[in-house]
């Protein structure tokens, strides 16, 4: 008898020792842009899809934004594990992984990406560089542009200085620009203070951080294409099971197929709102926002290039628009 308890209470150790297939997991996850803003958006609908679906088998623990950790410092803290899901755009891990801001390059959509070689490419480096996966792209058909509240007549930007990121760097300097990076956050109190001219943001966005207070004019054309993404840690990955990377995999998917559409409709929204909160368009016009637009693509590579001679040359050929 006792013998026989003995064994059974072995058993339940056993039992409870190996971890069960539907043993529910944890993520921690941090977004480089602020709660509920623009770009933190369609990734706490991910975290909510997930969350929903995963009850008892995957959970995302959603830790905050910028509050939580500086924005420029999520790249490293999800190559670190530090956390396992972070919502970042490229131009902000740089330091981590240089090739990223190439993504605001590319002139064709994720879906064919996926297929033409330019994802595999991709995730390649993420796994060696960054020990990360490239989960899911939830902002594309999302131009970036320059705003200014001092207006130009050509584009030429000699003499004004503005507040960028990777993205911007080399295109504003071609045109002449003095530039000072600052993360989002800075960006409202660099404007009230004037220690800066203008900025470069997505045509979305701005109203979040209260910036149009702060701003005169849009120019036009926007200019690229803004990536934020999903990006998981591959160690962390590599842990789950099936049914829990199954229940990202489609909230992930999801969150990509939905950016086109999603930022369609956001873009016109926004530029509506502008034009309402007394923000006025500079338009370039013809010729001059055709050199404009070639001059972002050449400025924009020759950066990238530079910061990656090995791969830069055959992102530009994967990214960019079909001849
Ligand atoms: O301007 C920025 O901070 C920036 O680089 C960016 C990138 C993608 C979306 C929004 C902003």
């Amino acid at each position: 008898m006792i013998a026989r308890r003995a064994a059974l209470l072995l058993a339940a150790c056993f039992v409870s020792a190996t971890p069960a297939l539907s043993d529910e997991v944890t993520l921690r996850a941090v977004s480089a842009f602020a709660e509920k803003t623009t770009y933190a958006r369609p990734f706490e609908k991910f975290i909510e899809r997930v969350n929903a679906e995963g009850k008892g088998v995957i959970q995302i623990n959603y830790i905050g934004g910028p509050k939580a950790m500086p924005p420029f410092e999520v790249g490293n803290a999800l190559k670190g594990g530090v956390i396992d899901v972070a919502n970042s755009t490229g131009a902000f891990y740089t330091n981590v992984m240089p090739e990223a801001d190439a993504w605001k390059l590319t002139q064709r959509p994720m879906a064919e990406l996926r297929k033409n070689g330019g994802y595999d490419y991709m995730a390649k480096l993420y796994a060696e560089k960054m020990n990360a996966i490239f989960f899911a792209r939830h902002t594309d058909n999302n131009p970036f542009h320059l705003y200014l509240n001092k207006p130009i007549a050509a584009a030429d930007l000699t003499g004004l200085k503005l507040r960028i990121t990777p993205v911007y760097r080399d295109f504003f300097q071609a045109l002449g620009a003095t530039v000072v990076q600052t993360a989002p956050g800075e960006v409202y109190t660099a404007l009230e203070r004037g220690v800066v001219d203008g900025y470069g943001w997505p045509v979305t966005g701005i109203f979040d951080l209260g910036w149009h207070e702060k701003t005169k004019y849009r120019v036009d054309p926007g200019f690229y294409s803004a990536e934020v993404s999903i990006l998981i840690n591959k160690t962390a990955w590599d842990k789950l099971d099936d049914a829990q990377r199954a229940i990202l995999r489609k909230a992930g998917d999801l969150a990509e197929a939905e950016a086109a559409a999603l930022y369609a409709s956001e873009n016109g929204t926004d530029i509506k709102r502008q034009a309402e909160a007394g923000i006025q368009t500079i338009k370039l016009d013809g010729a001059v926002a055709k050199t404009y637009l070639e001059k972002a693509y050449e400025a924009g590579w020759a950066g990238v290039i530079r910061q990656s001679p090995e791969h830069g040359p055959k992102l530009r050929e994967f990214f960019s628009a079909g001849k």
